[in-house]
């Protein structure tokens, strides 16, 4: 054992902070007195992959409360999610607004 270097094994488990997920963001459809109904659960079908039934509920619950909580996902996909559904709305001239807000 003269001259040798003794590796201690790392026991010590790894700081809680860098196994951490990554915060996960909530897409938020927000109520107007304008959009139709119909084209509001088209949008959430297409760009959430929302069966009818669930967009339905969905687009029922903003109806009535003034907005829902829709999914949540990733910071990038939310906001790029939340502005693609926006857009649709816009290129028919409608005031239909998704938004984005991290989980707590
Ligand atoms: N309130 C709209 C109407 O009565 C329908 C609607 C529902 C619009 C939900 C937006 O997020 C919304 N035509």
């Amino acid at each position: 054992m003269s001259n040798q270097t003794v590796v201690k094994p790392r026991t010590k488990p790894k700081p809680a902070t860098k196994t951490e997920r990554p915060k996960l963001w909530k897409v938020i459809l927000l109520n107007d007195d304008y959009t139709p109904r119909e084209f509001v659960v088209q949008v959430l079908k297409a760009v959430f992959r929302m069966s009818q039934e669930h967009a339905y509920k969905v687009m029922m619950t903003a109806h009535t409360r003034g907005a829902c909580v829709i999914a949540v996902y990733t910071r990038d996909v939310a906001e790029t999610k939340a502005k693609e559904a926006t857009e649709l709305g816009k290129q028919k001239g409608y005031p239909l607004f998704f938004t984005t807000e991290p989980e707590e």
